[in-house]
């Protein structure tokens, strides 16, 4: 390994990240894996730890922040950013177009998505990113550069070493914004309303780390000066900035008329939906830049380019009640019943309200008239109540105390911010539990959803889990309940029997231990074989397992410590249930057990999918390629690259001999 600490090895690394990260970012095109990437990045770090004097402010290292300012420094925009105008509907954009055509011009325009975000300006000296900054009013900014610096898809430095300022929008993807709108609601913290206010609230962060973990983005989409870089049309601009580095919309086209731009705007209106970000429009601009010029700026928005807005993601409507909803677990969910209203192309009934912070946060009253959002496949949100339209009629929110359903005390942990009812035996938690039963990861039993396991419990054919097993014997009364014919209840019958069979994993995940998810359950499964020596295994036995922690490993003993819990499982051994691991099981060996190792060269005793599986059944992994993490590299004839690189790392070499000879002991 010592000899590769050069700075020439260091500046290699750095070209080849930088290259990977705009073929990934710029291009969409990524031409290395992960794991290739990472073991880079790995070397990289290794470098610059052992020589900080090394390290250049533009490395791809510095994209994981770490500078906390005090305040934010005003920035002057050299160029005023200005403003679009924009329009609702066609009548407008027509209006807009025409405006332009009488005036004898007839040019190419291009079309782009407009991005839900905030706008940004970064300046670059001699190719180096040296200031961004917020628009703020279009002459006055606030400098984000610590945070901007964080986005990956925003280059430190320019494949060409320009001074250069260009513009364009920071945006959250719709997926980013729903995991952190999950752990902010978790944390009881009040959840951003849309991706423009969470990229907003990320880049006003005055510690970069948090900037950081917030997985920003960008396209740029503006050069404020493209003559000067002797670029005539707008779309030369943008390929320009894609060519210097730069992120920009695949979206954009240059269409030729105006026909060819409403056809734009229904086509991408469609799309809306589908991608991966959140706009909330479409942007028109006229394409030669002496056009542009000719066409000139009214006081702050040029007269050569328009926003068309879509139709609003928001309705109103009134919050009828707020109920509460009993979980498997106990916890309980307010939940808004609302005024029935269509928004999107579906009718939005109810909403949930998480927990008792988020609608006191929200004030929520019964008889309010709220906003209601969907955004893409994000599910509906209550945003807000209409304060403004309230008549005093409106009946505050009051936390309930005892179970809806069963009526117990509720009980609510310190530090959560959700309520429980305690009660194991409250009807609520058992069909919910009974649901999670059959679910498809679960049980995966078709034909036994939420509605009709209510109906099986209300009408007491099914009061416990073994009961579904019995349903077998009740056929007759089964098909006379109103809805039942005889074809579904067969079917349901037969789905039921063959989820007999089913392999361990889904049994455990099925019986609902307190943190065994779908993962862990396949963990125990497989390390246990059969569902006997799992209830035999002591807490130490199972705290000594990779990703079971002392929190999993303690509710797995109470569980089965529980007599009710233990004739559970007996009813359902014979009930017929496979209580067996079916998948490949681990024979677990020192030697590789969590270890990673790379296979480079021809093996001549076993193909690489049996050395691959060989190494996963004693519990270790396999990668693509050689990094400070490999703990061997097994080299077979005519071994590759990986070889010369575990060489260069220090890495133990093992030949295919020695690999057998280890694994079978
Ligand atoms: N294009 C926003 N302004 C945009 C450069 C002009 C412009 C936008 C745009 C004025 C988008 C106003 C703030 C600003 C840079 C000024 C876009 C988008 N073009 N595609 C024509 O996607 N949100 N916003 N930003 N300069």
């Amino acid at each position: 390994m010592d000899n590769n600490i050069t700075k020439e090895r260091m500046n290699e690394l750095i070209k080849i990240i930088e290259e990977a990260n705009y073929n990934y970012h710029v291009l969409d095109n990524p031409t290395i894996t992960d794991q290739e990437y990472d073991a880079y990045y790995r070397e990289l770090e290794i470098i610059e730890n052992l020589h900080p004097d090394w390290v250049l402010d533009t490395s791809p290292t510095k994209k994981v922040g770490g500078t906390v300012l005090d305040s934010f420094q005003k920035v002057e925009h050299k160029i005023p950013m200005l403003s679009l105008g924009d329009v609702f509907n066609e009548e407008e954009i027509l209006a807009f177009l025409n405006r332009i055509e009488n005036t004898g011009l007839h040019p190419k325009y291009v079309c782009e998505l407009k991005i839900d975000g905030l706008s940004v300006s970064l300046r670059y000296e001699k190719g180096v990113l040296t200031t961004a900054a917020t628009r703020g009013n279009g002459v006055i900014g606030e400098d984000i550069t610590h945070n901007v610096k964080t986005i990956k898809s925003i280059p430190l430095k320019l494949k060409e070493p320009l001074d250069i300022e260009v513009r364009g929008e920071i945006y959250m993807s719709k997926k980013t914004l729903e995991l952190l709108n999950k752990e902010r609601i978790a944390k009881g913290e009040k959840p951003f309303q849309n991706p423009r206010n969470a990229a907003a609230g990320s880049i006003r962060q005055l510690d970069s780390k948090i900037a950081a973990k917030r997985n920003l983005d960008a396209f740029l989409y503006h050069l404020p000066n493209p003559l000067d870089y002797g670029l005539k049309t707008h779309h030369e601009a943008l390929e320009f900035l894609k060519k210097i580095g730069f992120k920009i919309n695949p979206n954009n086209k240059v269409v030729n008329n105006i026909d060819e731009v409403m056809n734009y705007i229904h086509e991408k209106a469609e799309l809306r939906d589908s991608l991966p970000y959140e706009i909330d429009g479409i942007v028109i601009k006229v394409d030669s830049i002496n056009d542009q010029q000719t066409l000139g700026y009214t006081a702050r928005t040029p007269r050569w380019a328009i926003a068309y807005k879509f139709p609003a993601l928001e309705v109103l409507t009134k919050l009828e009640d707020i109920i509460f909803t009993v979980g498997r677990t106990g916890q309980i969910t307010p939940n808004a019943i609302l005024d029935p209203v269509l928004l999107m192309g579906s009718t939005i009934r109810r909403a949930t309200l998480h927990n008792e912070d988020y609608v006191k946060e929200k004030d929520l009253r019964i008889k309010d008239t709220v906003s209601i959002r969907k955004a893409g496949d994000v599910i509906p949100e209550v945003v807000e109540a209409k304060k403004e339209r309230r008549t005093g009629e409106e009946i505050p929110f009051k936390m309930i105390t005892s179970c809806p359903i069963c009526h117990t005390p509720l009980v609510k942990p310190k530090d959560q911010v959700d309520y429980y009812c305690p009660n194991t035996a409250c009807p609520a938690r058992q069909v919910e539990g009974f649901i999670h039963f059959v679910s498809r990861p679960a049980m995966n039993i078709d034909g036994l959803g939420d509605r009709i396991m209510e109906d099986l419990y209300n009408f007491n054919f099914i009061k416990n889990i073994p009961d579904i097993y019995r349903l077998g014997t009740k056929k007759d009364d089964l098909i006379k309940l109103e809805g039942y014919g005889e074809k579904s209840v067969t079917n349901l019958l037969t789905a039921i029997e063959n989820s007999k069979q089913n392999s361990l994993e889904r049994l455990l995940f099925g019986l609902g231990i307190k943190n065994v998810g779908k993962e862990k359950a396949k963990i125990l499964a497989r390390i246990y074989h059969n569902i006997d020596n799992l209830i035999k295994a002591t807490y130490d036995d199972l705290v000594n397992i990779k990703d079971i922690g002392p929190i999993i490993a303690e509710n797995i003993i109470t569980y089965f410590s529980k007599d009710s819990n233990i004739k559970l499982i007996e009813e359902l051994k014979e009930l017929g249930l496979n209580m067996n691991y079916e998948g490949e099981a681990l024979s677990l060996n020192s030697e590789f057990q969590d270890k990673n190792f790379v296979l480079t060269g021809t093996l001549i005793k076993l193909t690489r999918d049996e050395a691959k599986a060989l190494i996963e059944k004693a519990g270790g992994k396999t990668t693509e390629s050689v990094s400070s993490k490999t703990s061997a590299v097994i080299v077979g004839d005519k071994p590759g690259s990986k070889y010369e690189k575990a060489k260069a790392l220090n890495i133990t070499i093992w030949s295919e001999d020695e690999f057998l000879e280890k694994i079978n002991s």
